[in-house]
């Protein structure tokens, strides 16, 4: 088994070089699913240190978003172990980020996990009105909505999502998830979502629960 503690250290020092020889030696000796998570975990944990780092000015956002591009990269390496293989066998999830948000880091990071264990993703992509999401549902039937954000002003953007896909008589055939760093419990009741998560690990175990 791969050495998660250095693999963390390696990814919070976007060592890039070093993290692709240790996933391609892991690889090379027949992991397993749940070793696989653990090293998912692992990169996870890597990119919160270079978060932490990015917001006590010892490191910028170009860092942040490399750290994203590293981990997104990880997990399609890594995507064969983790789930069925078979993406989309396990329904369509309709995600974007919300009205009035540009951050896509954290969403194409549960984008990659989500179709590792089997699901479609459909990404209508940042910024998204409720109409944009309402359309992409009538168009996709999915069974699970993903909601992306970050910015307080997001959870608002969210109820109005939530408010649009019931006018359209739609609230009904779909499972909502939201994620981000604005995302809590209170919030998760006042958008009227059905579940939270700020770990997309996580919520991708949810989503698996759901369907
Ligand atoms: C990178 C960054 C940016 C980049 C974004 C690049 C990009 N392509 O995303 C840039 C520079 C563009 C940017 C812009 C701005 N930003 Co900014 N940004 C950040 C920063 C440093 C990191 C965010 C991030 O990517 N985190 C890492 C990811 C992996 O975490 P995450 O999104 O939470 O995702 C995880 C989970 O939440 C979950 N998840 C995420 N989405 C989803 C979706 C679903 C469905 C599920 C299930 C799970 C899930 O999975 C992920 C992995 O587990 C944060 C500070 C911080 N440390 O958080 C500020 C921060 C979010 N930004 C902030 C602000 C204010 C802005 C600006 C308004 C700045 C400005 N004045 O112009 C603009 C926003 C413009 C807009 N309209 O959106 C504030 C928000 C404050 C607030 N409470 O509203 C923060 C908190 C900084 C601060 N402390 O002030 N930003």
């Amino acid at each position: 088994m791969i050495d998660t503690t250095k693999l963390r250290q390696i990814v919070g020092e976007l060592d890039e070089d070093s993290v692709n020889k240790m996933l391609d030696q892991f690889l090379a000796s027949n992991p397993s699913g749940d070793d696989a998570r653990k090293v998912v975990e692992a990169c996870q944990q890597g990119m919160e240190l270079v978060g932490t780092n990015c917001e006590s000015g010892e490191s910028f956002v170009g860092e942040l978003i490399f750290a994203g591009e590293l981990l997104t990269a990880s997990i399609e390496k890594l995507k064969p172990l983790l789930g069925s293989g078979d993406t989309g066998s396990r329904g369509v999830i309709v995600l974007g980020t919300v009205e009035g948000d540009i951050h896509d880091i954290g969403k194409n990071i549960f984008k990659g996990m989500a179709e590792a264990a089997g699901f479609k993703v459909v990404d209508i992509g940042i910024d998204q009105g409720p109409a944009a999401f309402v359309k992409a549902v009538q168009e996709n039937k999915p069974k699970v909505v993903g909601f992306s954000g970050v910015l307080t002003l997001s959870i608002d953007s969210m109820k109005r999502t939530v408010e649009a896909l019931k006018d359209a008589g739609l609230r009904e055939t779909v499972k909502i998830m939201i994620g981000g760093n604005a995302v809590n419990p209170e919030a998760c009741a006042y958008i009227g979502a059905d579940s939270w998560s700020k770990n997309a690990a996580e919520a991708v175990k949810i989503c698996g629960a759901w369907v």
